[in-house]
């Protein structure tokens, strides 16, 4: 599981990216600081489920005890499909004796969690192997499409040294085309934009062209989250990335979602209708920062088959790092500070 980002980033001189702002020397102690940072980012979903799982789990074990563990995980918006499965999974194991007190059932409940989140057949890794590698950002309106293309492009260049370039195709509103360049300017990435008003397809079309022209190493595509009708949003998009594939036949390499976690299970919602329409590759799971409904990452990763790759914590360049199943779990419950093995 990629709990840094020189494992997510799959580039051609290894299975990971020699990371250019991290030493290796000291790995332990900056993972530590990421996993204490996350549990902070992390503390509203954590102050909900944990007190609640705790004052569970440490008591006598009754059907109340699973009762009581269900309501807190579907309160943190696991989704109830997800949830009865840990509980299930739990309850069996316990009434079996092979969890004895409330410390054991605990890590193995975190465990459990970790499991659903983590899914062998899609791991959550984003390939840089194509020259230039294009991601395309699709997602709701305000669920944070801008703001995560300008956090990537900015850990693209400084964790990978990878040049990027980054194209306007929400041209829905004028305003997200300026947001979109502050970004860009941010993150030191090249920008293209259209006309006023252009068509999303073109200026796609244009940024990938542009990106092959530079020679740059990776493409960011933003786009629309809203228009007139979903039909039309949800046409535009397909449009979108046939025009990209247009321009470079097997591009987009990788479709990204942004899902705002505060919106819980309507997001899974949107998440499941947007991958009806383009193929999506992986999640990114924003404002994680802000929810006690933290727990929608298990249940996208339960029931959508989508792996979460990434997570917004936060609105700085800094605030959003690789999705890493055990550490997020741990980070939900687990009592003590410090990541595990
Ligand atoms: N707290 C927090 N805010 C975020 C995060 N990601 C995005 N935002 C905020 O959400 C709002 C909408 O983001 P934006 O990127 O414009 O969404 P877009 O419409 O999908 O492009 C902005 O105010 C962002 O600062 C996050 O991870 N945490
Ligand atoms: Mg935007």
């Amino acid at each position: 599981m990629p709990r840094d980002w020189s494992e997510l980033f799959i580039v051609a001189d290894g299975p990971s990216a020699t990371a250019t702002a991290e030493p290796p020397e000291g790995g332990e102690e900056r993972r530590s600081g990421f996993f204490r940072r996350l549990r902070e980012n992390l503390s509203k979903t954590r102050q909900a489920l944990s007190a609640e799982v705790h004052a569970t789990l440490f008591e006598d074990l009754d059907e109340e005890t699973w009762e009581r563990l269900e309501e807190a995980l579907i309160m943190a918006d696991v989704g109830a499909a997800t949830t009865a499965k840990i509980v299930a999974d739990l309850e069996r194991e316990a009434t079996a004796g092979d969890l004895q007190g409330g410390e054991a059932l605990t890590g193995r409940l975190i465990e459990l969690m970790a499991d659903i989140a983590r899914d062998p057949a899609h791991p959550p890794t984003i390939s840089l192997l194509e020259k230039p590698t294009v991601i395309m950002v699709a997602g709701v309106n305000g669920t944070g499409k801008t703001t995560t293309i300008g956090k990537l492009a900015w850990h693209l260049r400084e964790r990978t040294g990878k040049t990027v370039l980054v194209g306007a195709a929400d041209t829905f509103r004028a305003a997200a085309v300026e947001q979109l360049e502050q970004w860009a300017q941010r993150a030191g990435a090249e920008f293209v934009r259209g006309p006023e008003g252009s068509d999303p397809g073109a200026v796609a079309f244009e940024a990938v062209k542009r990106g092959r022209e530079l020679g740059v190493d990776v493409v960011i595509v933003d786009t629309a989250g809203r228009l007139h009708t979903q039909d039309d949003l949800m046409a535009e998009l397909a449009k979108v990335k046939r025009v990209i594939g247009k321009q470079l036949p097997g591009a987009p390499h990788e479709t990204l979602l942004t899902v705002d976690a505060t919106t819980g299970q309507n997001g899974l919602r949107q998440a499941k209708l947007f991958s009806e329409t383009v193929p999506v590759d992986g999640i990114v799971l924003t404002k994680l920062d802000g929810t006690a409904k933290g727990g929608i990452a298990l249940a996208i990763a339960g029931e959508l088959g989508i792996p979460v790759k990434l997570i917004g914590i936060g609105e700085a360049l800094d605030d959003l790092r690789p999705f890493d199943a055990d550490d997020f779990a741990r980070a939900l419950l687990a009592q003590q500070a410090e990541p595990g093995p």
